[in-house]
């Protein structure tokens, strides 16, 4: 695990982003739609931890943004504190769809700020847009709860693709801005907290792909 200062950076950057939310909301088909270009209709529960890493390419750096997604559902879950260590971005899943999951947003980000020791940047996801006669949670709903949390939001379908890559990429921009000092604030955290990342927070990237305690993993490399 190595710390990057500003003095420190390298050219290229290695960023670890988790895939957080009740089970079924659609978080594995979000990765698998985002890195492959797939879709299952009848994906089964993730076991343990699996994850993705895909090549970004921003300002010229490629980045590699490697993404882990491990069960929402609490008897299927890896080691939490690893699931968590070196993440610098997250993505919370909720399902337009079933209100109750968008109910659990204030557990995950709970759960989140306990694991991680640093300043992650996050964006709220309402997935399955698609299901249009069948929304439960507003847009507004979505909007609101991430402005009142200081979170990016966006609404997606991995079925139908609609905002799946705009968000991976909101997430890593922004880390990516964060890191080359280029933007301390984005709009949102500003209105929310004025310390947000001006508060001298090192952000810290993992070198390597860490594995989880004691779960299987699976990787995969992608194209770009
Ligand atoms: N209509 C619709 N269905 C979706 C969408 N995304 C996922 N699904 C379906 O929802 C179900 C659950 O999707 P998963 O991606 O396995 O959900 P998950 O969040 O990874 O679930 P866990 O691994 O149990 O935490 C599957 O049947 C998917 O086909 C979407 O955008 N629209
Ligand atoms: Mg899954």
């Amino acid at each position: 695990m190595a710390a990057y200062t500003e003095e420190e950076q390298t050219e290229d950057y290695l960023f670890k982003i988790v895939l957080i939310g009740d089970s079924a909301v659609g978080k594995s088909n979000l990765l698998s739609r985002f890195a492959r270009n797939e879709f299952f209709p009848n994906s089964k529960s993730t076991i343990g931890v699996e994850f993705q890493t895909q090549r970004i390419e921003i300002d010229g750096k490629e980045i590699k943004a490697q993404i882990w997604d491990t069960a929402g559902q609490e008897r299927f879950r890896a080691v939490t504190s690893a699931y968590y260590r070196g993440a610098v971005g997250a993505l919370i899943v909720y399902d337009v769809s079933r209100r109750r999951t968008f109910d659990s947003v204030g557990r995950w980000l709970n759960e989140l700020q306990t694991h991680s020791d640093m300043n992650v940047v996050t964006i709220l996801i309402g997935n399955k847009t698609d299901l249009k006669n069948g929304r439960e949670v507003s847009t507004d709903e979505g909007k609101t709860l991430a402005e009142a949390q200081g979170l990016f939001f966006l609404e997606t379908s991995a079925l139908d693709s609609s905002n799946v890559t705009t968000a991976f990429h909101t997430v890593v921009r922004e880390i990516y801005n964060i890191l080359t000092k280029k933007v301390f604030l984005s709009q949102e955290h500003k209105k929310q907290d004025p310390t947000w990342m001006a508060n001298g927070k090192t952000i810290v990237l993992q070198e390597d792909a860490g594995e989880p305690d004691s779960q299987p993993k699976k990787a995969g490399c992608c194209s770009s």
